[in-house]
């Protein structure tokens, strides 16, 4: 059983779709084994971004999570790095497919994101490597808060 980590980000609970995402992910058999609500400050998202440090659209990423309501979550299941990534599609929505929750609910795009100058509006984050799923886990969660 692989675990990965999954954040609802502030456009995704503001537009009140906590509940259409969770249920995208269950279905498809992932099952959660830690959830909280915080508003996460500017420390742990520069941790959690840290290998973004450095790119132009870094800052506008961390004061896009920054101290905004969030859903953080570990989910459960077989392959869930690859299996989540497949149900979260592409980072631009304006890219992603039919199907995905990038795709289907997404209202921004890449292209409006630069002409604003802030970081891409895309409802979930969710970790791209079992890498960075073990540390984004052991980041933003303690052992104790994992229960199953
Ligand atoms: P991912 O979330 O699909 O893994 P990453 O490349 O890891 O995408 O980027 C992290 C987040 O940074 C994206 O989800 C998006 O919100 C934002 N982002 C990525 N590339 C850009 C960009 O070129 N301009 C503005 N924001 C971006
Ligand atoms: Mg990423």
């Amino acid at each position: 059983m692989e675990r990965s980590f999954v954040m609802i980000k502030p456009d995704g609970v503001e537009r009140g779709l906590i509940g259409e995402i969770i249920k995208r992910f269950e279905t498809h058999k992932l099952r959660i084994v830690a959830m909280k609500m915080l508003r996460p400050e500017r420390g742990l998202v520069e941790k959690h971004y840290e290998m973004h440090k450095g790119k132009d659209f870094y800052e506008l990423l961390v004061d896009y999570i920054s101290n905004k309501p969030v859903v953080a979550m570990v989910l459960e299941g077989n392959d869930a790095v690859t299996k989540i990534r497949e149900i979260v599609g592409a980072t631009d929505p304006a890219e992603a497919r039919k199907g995905t929750i990038r795709g289907d609910l997404g209202i921004d795009s890449m292209e409006k994101a630069t002409k604003e100058g802030r970081a891409i509006n895309n409802l979930v984050h969710a970790s791209g490597s079992k890498e960075e799923a073990e540390f984004e886990i052991g980041l933003w969660f303690k052992a104790e808060e994992i229960v199953r």
